[in-house]
């Protein structure tokens, strides 16, 4: 099975968020049969959503990798456990240590009862779409345009990159 290229979403917004990013980060990079190419600046944003909670800190990482999605998906869900995340059903959306999320996966669709790829709400979201586009370049999104359009369109948030 050939490596594909793949793009993981970093958030935070409870705990040290700018320590935590750095080190999902460098968790990202050890991952077995994956080769980490890059990580974005760090961006701070207000939090989307209905529930009030703090500003989150956002960057996106490209890998390289042999896993399966499936695989890939348990082991970014065993990095969040590292991280004490404290999952509330409850509280969508709610305020998290770590989220780890696929954005993109190749140029795969993915509609499974576990994985949604690419990510259903990435248009909606600069704090993705601009830390991708700053380790990507301009790129097409499968299904979605240009990442250009999307940034055009998506709601505008006030980001700014967190000097680290
Ligand atoms: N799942 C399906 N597709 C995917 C995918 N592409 N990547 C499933 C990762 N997981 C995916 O995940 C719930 C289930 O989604 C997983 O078990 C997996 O099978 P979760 O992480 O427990 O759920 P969640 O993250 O609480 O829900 P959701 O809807 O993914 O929340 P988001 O989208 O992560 O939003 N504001 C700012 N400024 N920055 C943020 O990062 N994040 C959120 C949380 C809200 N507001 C924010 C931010
Ligand atoms: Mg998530």
């Amino acid at each position: 099975m050939s490596a594909e290229d793949v793009y993981i979403g970093i958030g935070s917004n409870l705990g040290d968020s700018i320590t935590i990013v750095h080190e999902a980060i460098k968790h990202l990079g050890k991952l077995s049969k994956t080769q980490m190419i890059k990580s974005s600046s760090l961006y701070q944003s207000g939090s989307i959503g209905d529930i009030p909670q703090d500003d989150y800190i956002n960057a996106v990482a490209a890998l390289n990798t042999e896993l399966q999605p499936i695989d890939l998906l348990l082991e970014l869900q065993a990095i969040e456990y590292a991280f004490y995340r404290q999952r509330d059903t409850a509280l969508r959306w709610g305020p998290r240590t770590l989220d780890l999320d696929i954005i993109l996966f190749g140029n795969r669709f993915i509609g499974d009862s576990h994985l949604t790829v690419p990510h259903p709400e990435m248009q909606n979201r600069l704090f993705v779409l601009k830390p991708l586009l700053e380790i990507s370049g301009e790129k097409y999104i499968p299904g979605l345009g240009s990442l250009e359009y999307l940034i055009d369109n998506a709601s505008p948030i006030k980001l700014t990159i967190v000097d680290d």
